[in-house]
């Protein structure tokens, strides 16, 4: 933190909002800097449905603030409330049926194999806990009336939301809300000229909701803005749910309590509880299970939550006197002190970079209304927009000492959510984290390596009943219990390979960090890691080196009517990272030679990738991609090794990659929202930007993207706008291999522009400028005596860093 950042005024805030805005002749000239240019989303009517309302977090409490007229909605959630407690799905009879399933792959029997692991190997019970919702506080306001004027906005700048209108009076109402770090309450200031604010507070407790509608529903359905606006709209009064209570326990406060939900057969565990504490100078009493707030000019609301969640094996947390101290201690701030706080909590970490990519008409149009149109035209300035939320909601879903971010970030309006708003980690929790280190943020990993922690512990045990291993692993989920044996049927959760993708995560957030520490702290679970496939894997019976088994590529089935399978390509190149980060990670800690010796032999004997007679990239050990039932699958596992690793790459593997662009040309552009944010790195990662920047279009259009730019997979997954990000940057910047690449995948579509402060490994900030689609501005900043490789087009340079710790790329 800077010392000038702690002590932000107004003006200050002000001016770092305006020179976030990078052009600022087109800034001036088109003026709406009111409506936060491409640093804000913004509407001219209310959040009617949940995926319209603007998300606020720090991290682990979350808000989702509809802005509606005549009662805001505010959905709250935080990020230890998931369903069940401590428990283990291990399931004993596995490691004595592991041998016949074995079997019955390699003799092709894969139903057979299937129907033997589904009765004896998988997770008892079959499923994981859910991620909840604390619910909703309503704000019912006294003699609302169609608004004139009215406009609500989310500014990243500030990670502040602001309602404002006129109401029937002609008076300005202002609402604005954060969820401020520093002080763990969720703060809404209502203010109005004369003292007129009326409105009840009632909670609405958790609730299972399905999917609204059809216009957020389905996986091809077109996702259409909603074409008309109530203004008036409320939600119907529901009874509290069984063991919920609602109290008032002092002045202008209500304490809202209960119990999580039950998931499958483990009970529930966990209490809960949050606690509204109303500021203001009307009068505010309490009457008939509300608080009454009666003319007011001004209102400050401070809601702090929490459960009894200590760690995944402890529930003794108080929950109720965390609540009650956190709001008593907001309330003596006043609300400018607290925005202060959070201001000066938020911007540092937001600010670190700057991004423009082109201007159009679109800017200056409600966002819901350029997402409408952005599959169809260009618009550079969503696209710099859309980089920056994923900005925004890694910093509020994913801070030390939180919850990772988990299937839905921390905004969950249901208790029963899309799969549970789980960690799926053959794929979606990767994914989220991908952008965290090249967008500067990778303070916001560490909750990450915290749940690799803890699922190294539970994983050890899995690894030891199901395959008699050392180390540890995971399959392809987990909750926040660290839930490590496999869900939902084997031919989706027997994959052993999701705590090996974890690690390489983990080792990636090193090498663009470099921090000293972070290699004691990661040797242990990467060498867990690695010390479960050097009991777990096999010799191919066809000689063609070491495999796993049984396995699948994640989720796509082969032809013979399963997914299970023996040494999927995608196994084999998690492995091979997982054994290079491994050795890498132990020569700089100083391990055990011989034991890294063994890695390196093993490394060397993991069957290598092939590519097909199609010319494709062999999903599977055996040439089955033609005839597998899902062309178009969603995964596209077998190109982890294209990124986000870089074993298969345009310098050094120019056969492996024809065979890859072959395999991601059949599996077409378009799928879930990760699914087409994971293609958009691809195509970016081999250098394709024009056909990158097609598939950005896609992902940022009405079909991929909600009213609020949440990715849709549909339904919300918030992996796909975490995936984008990353696609965006991956464009513009590259690392790896040793070299730093220039703007390897700049698309026509952005001839001129600027990004600043984005990172790349080796512990490098790049600031870039091109015009006309040539570079003219490359920075580096890093060590002072730092080399880095540079490519821009043909040219290679070794650079050196000065004594002040920068070079500069003269093209
Ligand atoms: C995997 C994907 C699905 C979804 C789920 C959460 O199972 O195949 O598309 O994203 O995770």
């Amino acid at each position: 933190m800077t010392p000038r950042s702690k002590h932000l005024s107004r003006r200050d805030m002000l001016s770092a909002t305006a020179a976030l805005a990078l052009s600022s002749s087109v800034v001036a000239a088109k003026t709406p800097v009111k409506n936060g240019y491409n640093n804000a989303l913004w509407y001219k009517q209310p959040a009617r449905f949940w995926e319209e309302a603007l998300p606020l977090g720090n991290g682990r409490l979350g808000a989702m603030i509809f802005g509606r007229v005549a009662q805001e909605r505010i959905q709250l959630n935080e990020d230890t409330l998931w369903s069940g407690g401590p428990y283990s799905a291990d399931n004993p009879e596995a490691y004595a049926a592991l041998p016949e399933v074995r079997r019955l792959i390699a003799e092709g029997e894969y139903k057979a194999a299937t129907d033997l692991a589904s009765q004896k190997m998988m997770g008892r019970p079959l499923s994981q806990m859910a991620y909840g919702t604390l619910g909703d506080v309503l704000l019912t306001f006294e003699g609302a009336v169609k608004p004139e004027q009215y406009e609500r906005r989310l500014d990243l700048a500030t990670a502040i939301t602001t309602t404002t209108y006129s109401n029937g009076k002609g008076h300005k109402v202002r609402r604005e809300a954060f969820v401020s770090s520093p002080d763990q309450v969720v703060v809404m200031r209502l203010e109005a000229k004369s003292p007129d604010i009326g409105f009840d507070v009632t909670w609405r407790g958790p609730r299972s909701v399905q999917i609204p509608g059809p216009v957020y529903a389905g996986h091809d359905a077109k996702l259409t803005p909603p074409v008309t606006t109530d203004w008036m709209m409320t939600e119907p009064a529901e009874p509290l749910p069984e063991g919920a209570a609602l109290a008032s326990d002092g002045v202008g406060t209500i304490l809202c309590t209960g119990r999580n939900e039950k998931g499958d057969t483990i009970p529930a565990a966990l209490t809960y509880a949050f606690r509204v504490k109303v500021l203001s100078d009307g009068q505010v009493t309490f009457q008939d299970g509300r608080l009454r707030v009666r003319g007011a000019k001004t209102v400050t609301l401070l809601i702090a939550a929490a459960t009894s969640f200590v760690n995944d094996h402890d529930v003794s947390g108080d929950p109720v006197a965390r609540v009650r101290q956190q709001t008593d201690a907001a309330a003596l701030k006043s609300y400018e002190a607290l925005k202060r706080a959070h201001l000066a909590d938020y911007q540092p970490l937001f600010q670190t970079v700057r991004i423009d990519l082109g201007h159009g008409a679109a800017d200056l149009e409600p966002t819901d209304q350029r997402v409408q149109k952005a599959a169809t035209t260009d618009d550079p300035g969503l696209h710099a927009l859309y980089l920056q939320y994923a900005r925004y909601l890694m910093i509020a879903s994913s801070r030390p000492g939180t919850q990772a971010a988990n299937l839905q970030g921390i905004w969950n309006e249901s208790t029963t959510p899309p799969w549970g708003s789980k960690y799926t980690i053959n794929i979606n929790t990767e994914m989220n984290y991908w952008p965290a280190d090249p967008a500067g943020l990778g303070v916001c990993v560490e909750p990450l390596i915290r749940l690799v922690e803890e699922l190294a512990v539970t994983g050890a045990k899995t690894a030891r009943a199901m395959y008699n291993a050392r180390g540890w692993m995971a399959h392809h989920n987990t909750d926040i219990w660290r839930a490590s044996a496999p869900i939902d049927g084997p031919m989706w959760g027997l994959w052993p390979c999701g705590g090996a993708w974890l690690c390489n995560s983990l080792w990636d957030h090193y090498d663009y960090s470099r921090e000293s520490a972070l290699p004691a702290r990661l040797y242990p679970l990467m060498k867990g890691a690695s010390l479960f496939f050097l009991d777990t894997l096999i010799e191919d019976p066809k000689g063609r080196g070491l495999i796993t088994s049984p396995s699948l590529s994640p989720e796509n089935q082969h032809p013979f009517g399963s997914s299970l399978c023996a040494g999927p390509a995608m196994d084999r190149q998690i492995i091979r990272d997982l054994f290079a980060h491994t050795i890498a990670c132990g020569q700089l800690t100083g391990e055990d030679g011989g034991f890294l010796d063994q890695l390196k032999q093993t490394h060397d004997r993991l069957a290598p990738d092939r590519i097909g007679q199609a010319g494709q990239l062999q999903e599977w050990l055996e040439d089955w991609d033609t005839g597998a039932p899902e062309q178009q699958h969603r995964h596209v596992s077998h190109l982890y090794a294209v990124y986000p690793s870089d074993q298969i790459n345009v310098r050094d593997t120019p056969d492996l990659i024809r065979a890859a662009q072959k395999t991601l040309a059949v599996r077409g552009d378009m799928a879930t929202g990760w699914g087409t944010a994971w293609r958009l790195c691809l195509w970016a990662r081999m250098g394709e930007g024009d056909h990158a920047y097609r598939i950005l279009k896609d992902l940022v259009g009405p079909q991929r993207t909600y009213p609020n730019l949440f990715d849709a997979h549909p339904p919300f997954q918030i992996d796909g706008n975490f995936g984008g990000a990353a696609g965006i940057m991956e464009m513009l910047l590259q690392s790896w291999g040793g070299d730093i690449r220039v703007l390897p995948a700049l698309p026509s579509a952005w001839p001129t522009g600027e990004v600043r402060g984005l990172k790349a490994r080796g512990a490098f900030t790049v600031d870039l400028a091109w015009r006309d689609g040539a570079l003219t501005t490359c920075m580096l900043k890093g060590t002072p005596g730092q080399t880095a490789r540079l490519i821009y087009r043909d040219q290679k340079k070794t650079l050196t860093l000065g004594p002040d710790g920068t070079a500069r790329l003269t093209v």
